[in-house]
């Protein structure tokens, strides 16, 4: 690979670019300019060529995926982002849901016997769903399946729940640990700039309410992850800010698994009028996110929301996790037009689909713990395993 980097930095028509791949080949960290740089003149050949040689010295071909469910608790919402297709104020939640922990209790339940390893918890912001709900919820998983990973909550819904409470992010964070909460998801980081979120999110938890309360999660040896939505109004300048917040925090924590760019979907909510990414924009934006962030391990396409076959092709855009089989009705992502209408994909799938982009389909826990890998996994031998 550090020959066709070579090639890149003799080619390169801009010796800034140039420059930018000589960094990379020493492993040296790239300036919030030189990211701009990519976003404004980096081919895709070239960020994808650079993305692609990061994720192979930090991966080789292994690609994660791992064997989730998600649990919505509800899409009642007290906020109003405008790019949200999937919640209903409290004042209309009549097309509404709301689940009691028995029903979610149930829904954990439906898992037993099956060997998945993580539990995703995320929905709207309800305001008769508060700490005190939830460290039930938490108590009461932990007692029926004390192996599952609890990934649960975006930092709005913790912000709101906190408050609530009259708690500060520490002691708030300590007692939803302390009941079961294993990890965070990144959700709710949308574009921290302000000029930004107040157009899109104005009422929700901002950067510096967000970054705190992963922090908070961090200093405690919980990890995390972190999003962003891309490809709306914001401009390159503001997907760099946003980097750079969640590099700089990384840089003092250590505590983030996986950055998520999560691509607009236009369906259904207030910025219908706003245009999508094109492919090619996506997998750029997928390539310099591996490039700029060097102190996050991982780099993770939601499938649900790309689709499969582009979540395929990040593979070779510096992503190295596909996320997991979900098998479930996740609503968040079909209600604001994404082609997955139920997402589920079976672990066979997954497996073809990583194997079909010639890469190394690895099952892992949250944490990146191997549970096994599918190398030698043919669908005729094995496929009884695998659903
Ligand atoms: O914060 C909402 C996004 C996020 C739209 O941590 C939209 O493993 C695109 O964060 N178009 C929640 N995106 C989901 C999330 C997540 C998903 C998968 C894995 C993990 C993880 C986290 O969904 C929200 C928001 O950024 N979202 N509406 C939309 N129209
Ligand atoms: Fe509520 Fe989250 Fe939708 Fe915003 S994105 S309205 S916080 S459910």
């Amino acid at each position: 690979m550090s020959s066709s980097i070579n090639t890149l930095i003799e080619t390169a028509l801009d010796p800034n670019l140039a420059a930018i791949a000589r960094k990379v080949q020493n492993q040296e960290r790239i300036t919030d300019e030189e990211c701009l740089l990519l976003f404004e003149k980096g081919s895709l050949a070239f960020v994808g060529a650079l993305a692609n040689s990061i994720r192979e010295k930090k991966h080789g071909d292994t690609t994660y995926f791992n064997r989730n469910f998600h649990i919505e608790p509800t899409n009642v919402c007290v906020f109003s982002c405008n790019f949200c297709s999937y919640s209903r104020l409290y004042a209309h939640k009549e097309d509404g849901w709301e689940l009691s922990i028995d029903q979610m209790l149930d829904i954990v339940k439906s898992y037993d016997g099956k060997p998945v390893t993580e539990v995703h918890i995320v929905g709207g912001v309800h305001p008769k769903m508060n700490m005190a709900y939830f460290i039930e919820l938490m108590q009461k998983i932990k007692a029926h399946r004390p192996d599952l990973h609890v990934k649960a909550f975006t930092a709005v819904e913790l912000d709101y729940m906190f408050r609530k409470a009259k708690l500060s992010v520490e002691e708030g964070m300590q007692q939803l640990h302390a009941a079961g909460l294993d990890s965070l998801p990144g959700g709710g980081a949308e574009i921290f700039h302000p000029e930004i979120r107040e157009q899109i999110c104005a009422d929700k938890v901002d950067a510096d309410g967000w970054l705190a309360i992963h922090e908070a999660a961090h200093k405690l040896g919980m990890h995390s992850n972190a999003t962003m939505l891309y490809g709306h109004i914001e401009k390159f300048e503001h997907r760099v800010d946003h980097m750079r917040r969640l590099r700089e925090l990384q840089d003092r924590t250590g505590g983030f698994n996986t950055f998520i760019p999560l691509k607009f979907r236009n369906q259904d909510n207030d910025m219908s009028h706003v245009a999508e990414s094109s492919v090619a924009e996506d997998m750029r934006m997928y390539a310099i996110a591996r490039i700029y962030l060097d102190n996050f391990p991982h780099l993770k396409a939601y499938w649900p929301m790309l689709g499969r076959q582009n979540a395929q092709l990040t593979l070779s855009f510096g992503v190295n996790d596909i996320d997991g089989t979900i098998d479930d009705t996740t609503k968040i992502y079909s209600m604001a037009g994404s082609e997955e209408q139920n997402p589920a994909m079976s672990t066979g799938e997954l497996v073809m689909l990583i194997k079909q982009a010639k890469r190394k389909p690895v099952e892992r826990d949250t944490l990146y713990k191997v549970i096994r890998d599918y190398s030698d996994y043919t669908p005729t031998v094995d496929a009884a395993l695998l659903n």
